[in-house]
């Protein structure tokens, strides 16, 4: 029998509330909130038999995956924290599931420390980088150049509706890095004044296309104009198996409210019944490969067009059901 919603346990719900409004973002801190609610799932679970422990961490994962459907990160994460749910006992699944997701969550913290050493590289003493959004990723990279005792200036864009850029200025600020933040609709103009376009990615697609924050694409068709590079820090973690067979990322639609706030549509719309008003508020778009010069991994840095050759050698031939469905 399928475990019922009630079976999922508190810090499950809670976890998946906080993924779903936001207080939990980026596409490294989700799954790693992921994992680490399994692990909770799992630590307490009641369970006296083998099927019905499974059946939790079954809801427990779907209750997750359902939360978010851009970032892969979040579903690869789930996938590895339950990939060993196969017979055994009760104790030996439960064992399975917490060493899982320790091994995840130190792998994580070590894929992006690797990779921003590797993005730092690619950063010299005096350059100036353009972010856009908040990515963990993409700001280890400039962490590592500055251990490496490079001086770094940042271009911040604030990165409509929901800001995140400020999460970026205030880490910046936090290493003394010099930060000037702009507008989204400024990002061309400050481009004569910067080195490189930093940002991190929620998935890579097998053609080395980045699904990144909405505004991403747009920044790098400019900056190919402009002559800047485009440097995308995305640990393997973001690589989306679908993809290799062909299937496109799903851009996550969110609230009309994160753009437009109830008292200014009724300003909009006046005495209109507001029928022909549709505000839209996707949260991601695709880059194409053509306007990405390297994507930073863990395992080195690639032009996008060669990512396949790496999914292939990390994914096989992976096929199948998942481990939260039935
Ligand atoms: C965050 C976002 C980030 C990526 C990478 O979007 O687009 O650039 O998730 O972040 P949201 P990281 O705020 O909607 O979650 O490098 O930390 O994984």
């Amino acid at each position: 029998m399928e475990a019922s919603e009630s079976e999922v346990h508190p810090t499950v719900d809670a976890a998946a509330e906080d993924i779903a409004t936001m207080e939990i973002r980026g596409a490294a801190t989700i799954a790693d909130a992921a994992a680490e609610a399994l692990s909770v799932q799992a630590d307490e679970s009641a369970a006296d038999a083998p099927e019905a422990f499974r059946a939790e961490m079954r809801a427990a994962g779907r209750r997750l995956v359902e939360t978010r459907p851009t970032a892969v990160s979040l579903p690869n994460a789930i996938r590895y924290v339950l990939r060993g749910m196969e017979g055994g006992s009760v104790e030996a699944l439960r064992a399975s599931v917490l060493d899982g997701a320790e091994e995840f969550r130190t792998g994580l913290d070590q894929a992006q420390d690797n990779l921003g050493r590797i993005g730092a590289n690619r950063l010299r003493d005096g350059d100036t980088v353009m972010t856009h959004c908040h990515s963990t990723d993409a700001l280890s990279c400039v962490e590592a150049a500055l251990d490496q005792g490079k001086d770094v200036s940042a271009i911040v864009k604030e990165t409509r509706p929901r800001k995140q850029g400020h999460i970026t200025a205030r880490e910046l600020r936090e290493w003394d890095v010099p930060v000037t933040l702009v507008v989204d609709n400024a990002a061309r103009r400050y481009l004569d004044e910067t080195d490189h376009v930093l940002v991190g990615a929620d998935s890579i697609a097998a053609d080395g296309s980045v699904i990144n924050k909405i505004g991403t694409s747009g920044l790098a068709v400019n900056a190919r104009e402009r002559g800047v590079p485009v440097m995308v820090a995305a640990q393997t973690l973001k690589f989306h198996p679908d993809t290799m067979t062909g299937h496109t990322v799903e851009i996550e639609m969110r609230d009309e409210r994160e753009v437009l706030a109830l008292d200014e549509e009724v300003e909009i719309n006046g005495d209109d019944g507001g029928d022909g008003l549709t505000v839209e508020n996707p949260a991601f778009d695709v880059t194409p490969p053509r306007y990405v010069d390297a994507i930073v991994t863990e395992r080195g840095q690639f032009p996008p067009e060669s990512i396949v050759t790496l999914m292939r050698e990390l994914f096989g031939d992976q096929q199948g059901g998942e481990p939260w469905e039935e």
